[in-house]
């Protein structure tokens, strides 16, 4: 019987790869100073480092691109992305952005002013960027669960609601501008929220007077993991589901690269007419005209092909269950992961992987930089060099240390995934080797996309 979902498309373009020797990828992780985010993509095999903008488009989207509308206002394919979000999503009012960060900027210059408290269900790098630029501080309000990698939990990436009623208590509603509820959460492991969490915490909201926006960026895959494990929704189609969990919220920001199958672009989505007006007053500063946000038409024109694609039920059960293949995989052979397997990645617990690395010695970098010499498959730590400094300069020590297998949507296939759990298998076997890293450079914000390391 099989048990993964075959490919649910055929491929009409393909686009090669280079195989490089161990010797070339030793040379090229010195050069990138044991930064896989500073490896040249052209010495990478199998590209796990993001499933960000790195989506194979279908022969729709492509086709859609040549129907751009380039005009600088009113640009067809704007009305096109504006009537898929209206459809699929269920807001009233779209601001087209280059990519989900342009939506965050905008959302937190609006809503949060200095002393305000932006409570979330874990962070995510950029989004608390923004909302700590704008004054605010991020509270932690997902469930203790989600930051236990070994913990079994079908929707970990809930919120805790007794934690988000201590904050009120503490700091009183009026300091908090809008709850940031994630779908799936990204550092958790791609751990997606119950509808039912959804609801309560709607219901919380209405009862202060409290905002909520979606940081919505994988809700297509949150919304599959609800039809799969809530009772109730087997038989609801996705966009049903995805309208109902937006439902809760009084607007999202997306990140297009990811559930919108595009590999740029992004919108702010709302349903308040005086906080559209406001976002179109900032989007004109920061991305270009509110017709076109930060986007070519082209690209709103396959974006808006791209929304319905990610809705398609075949497209997402082999998304997400080809994402699962690969954790079955390494689950079997006794490799450390973080269960139970999200919606976009596989993610390595590097703490339990390599136990004899302090973590100021960076064991999920180290396994990354590691990895990619090994075997040519490039990742992405998501730890203490993710986690960043706090207001005292000090090291955040977060108690997850992974990293992430991240798997490009309808790009790679079952045998590449074989290839990428033999390498980590491979390396776990020789594990105790594996020595840590220091910083020889760290850029004082978002550190982890140029800091340069060398070998302790
Ligand atoms: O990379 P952007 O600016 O389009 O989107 C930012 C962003 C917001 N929220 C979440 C949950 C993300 O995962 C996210 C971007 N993620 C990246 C780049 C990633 O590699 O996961």
């Amino acid at each position: 019987m099989r048990t993964y979902p075959p490919e649910p498309f055929r491929i009409k373009v393909v686009e090669p790869v280079k195989m490089t020797s161990q010797a070339e990828r030793e040379e090229e992780i010195v050069r990138a100073g044991y930064n896989t985010f500073l490896i040249q993509s052209e010495q990478v095999y199998i590209d796990l480092l993001t499933d960000s903008g790195t989506t194979a488009m279908s022969d729709a989207q492509w086709g859609a691109m040549m129907m751009g509308d380039e005009a600088y206002a009113g640009s067809k394919n704007f009305y096109q992305l504006e009537r898929a979000v209206q459809e699929v999503y269920g807001f009233k009012y779209v601001v087209p952005t280059h990519q989900g960060r342009g939506a965050e900027n905008i959302l937190s210059r609006i809503m949060i002013r200095p002393g305000d408290y932006v409570p979330g269900n874990m962070y995510f790098t950029t989004t608390r960027y923004h909302q700590e630029a704008n004054g605010g501080k991020f509270v932690d309000v997902v469930i203790d669960e989600a930051h236990d990698s070994e913990y079994i939990h079908p929707f970990k990436g809930n919120i805790d609601l007794k934690k988000l009623e201590k904050l009120v208590d503490e700091v009183g509603a009026a300091k908090i501008p809008y709850i940031c509820l994630a779908t799936t959460v990204n550092l958790a492991g791609g751990q997606p929220v119950s509808m039912q969490n959804m609801r309560e915490v709607k219901e919380f909201a209405v009862k202060h007077g409290l905002k909520i926006f979606q940081d919505a960026t994988r809700c297509m895959e949150n919304a599959y993991f609800i039809k799969k494990r809530e009772a109730g929704y087997a038989n609801k189609t996705i966009k049903e589901i995805v309208r109902e969990m937006m439902s809760y919220a009084d607007g999202c920001t997306m990140s297009g690269k990811k559930d919108c199958l595009v590999n740029i672009g992004g919108f702010l989505a709302l349903n308040d007419h005086d906080l559209y007006v406001k976002a179109c007053e900032l989007v004109v500063v920061f991305e270009g005209m509110p017709s076109y946000g930060g986007m070519a038409g082209r690209d709103m024109a396959a974006m808006a092909q791209g929304i319905y694609e990610a809705i398609d039920y075949p497209y997402l059960e082999h998304r997400v269950e080809q994402v699962r293949y690969l954790g079955d995989r390494l689950a079997a052979a006794g490799v450390p992961i973080v269960l139970p397997v999200g919606g976009h990645a596989v993610y390595l617990d590097a703490k339990r992987f390599l136990p004899h690395l302090a973590q100021d010695t960076f064991p999920a970098q180290t396994l990354a930089a590691h990895l990619y010499v090994e075997s040519g498959v490039r990742s992405m730590e998501r730890g203490i060099i993710s986690a960043g400094r706090d207001e005292e300069g000090k090291h955040r020590y977060p108690k997850l240390e992974l990293v992430r297998l991240t798997i490009p949507r309808r790009v790679y296939t079952y045998a590449h995934m074989d290839v990428v759990a033999d390498a980590v298998i491979a390396l776990y076997a020789k594990r105790d080797t594996i020595r840590g890293l220091r910083f020889t450079y760290e850029a004082p914000s978002l550190r982890f996309f140029t800091a340069r390391f060398e070998l302790i």
